[in-house]
């Protein structure tokens, strides 16, 4: 489905985003320092034994969902700890309240709020807060993208050999890790590091933003990768799925996202 929207919608859609993401944010990162400093937040788990949540995840989730509700009453909403609302706007909210949840229950810094509105299947606006660090990215489809209100661009980086990657590993290691353990020792000697955060969403923030050259990552979820999918195409980089197939948002099977001078190779990398 096409995008025909004002920018004018745009423009209000990626304020929201922005505003709900860092408020949420906010409010997560208050009770991660009540809970006090290299403290182990106490957590469920989900698909796996190494799959947490938290009861800050799913009180952030419902904040998120309450500020867009209050706002757009006709817009879906789909949240990794459970919101599902089904509006008839033809918009649809993908939130990921808590990105790096195992950052946030061991008290590291590398986790977000991820926030977006898509319009069809495509992300139209987002915004991702990192609020351990202050961090604010937003975007808007036609916009560009920024960091803290400053223009941001993805690498232009050219050497495979000097270039920084990063990538995620699946909850479920029983099925994926040695595979996804033997494609790091393949993409390893080709590349200058690897980076694994522990938050797509920052991952692709990074990549958006010229910090990291590429992440890919299989076995994730549209809320995970919704906001950061638009930094980078909003920043001259290239997303596609894990295979090269034009990347699904609502259903990804996985990601590759790279500056546009290195996804060929990375592609041909992580594939081979
Ligand atoms: C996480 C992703 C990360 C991936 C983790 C997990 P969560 O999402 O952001 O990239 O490697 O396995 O899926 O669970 O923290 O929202």
């Amino acid at each position: 489905m096409g995008t025909l929207m004002s920018s004018q919608t745009t423009t209000e859609l990626r304020s929201l985003c922005a505003s709900i993401a860092h408020e949420a944010g906010a409010f997560a990162h208050a009770a991660r320092r009540d809970l006090g400093p290299g403290s182990r937040a106490a957590h469920d788990t989900k698909s796996s034994d190494v799959d947490p949540v938290t009861e800050f995840d799913r009180a952030t989730e419902q904040l998120v969902v309450d500020r867009i509700r209050a706002a757009r009453p006709d817009d879906s909403i789909i949240g990794e700890e459970g919101a599902d609302h089904v509006g008839t706007s033809g918009y649809e909210w993908h939130v990921d309240p808590i990105d790096g949840t195992v950052n946030f229950v061991y008290d590291l810094p590398g986790w977000c709020t991820s926030v977006a509105v898509l319009h069809g299947d495509r992300p139209v606006a987002g915004a991702i807060y990192a609020p351990t660090v202050d961090e604010l990215y937003s975007a808007g489809v036609g916009q560009g993208a920024t960091l803290n209100n400053l223009e941001i661009s993805s690498s232009t980086t050219t050497d495979l050999a000097t270039s920084l990657a990063a990538t995620g590993f699946s909850y479920h290691r029983d099925e994926h890790r040695i595979e996804q353990a033997a494609r790091i020792a393949r993409v390893l000697p080709h590349v200058r590091d690897i980076r694994r955060q522990g938050s797509a969403a920052l991952d692709l923030a990074y990549v958006a933003s010229g910090r990291v050259d590429s992440y890919f990552e299989e076995f994730i979820n549209s809320w995970d990768i919704a906001a950061g999918v638009l930094l980078v195409t909003e920043t001259g980089g290239v997303v596609t799925g894990f295979d090269g197939s034009p990347l699904d948002t609502c259903a990804p099977h996985g990601v590759l996202a790279a500056a546009a001078s290195l996804h060929a190779e990375m592609l041909d990398l992580i594939t081979n």
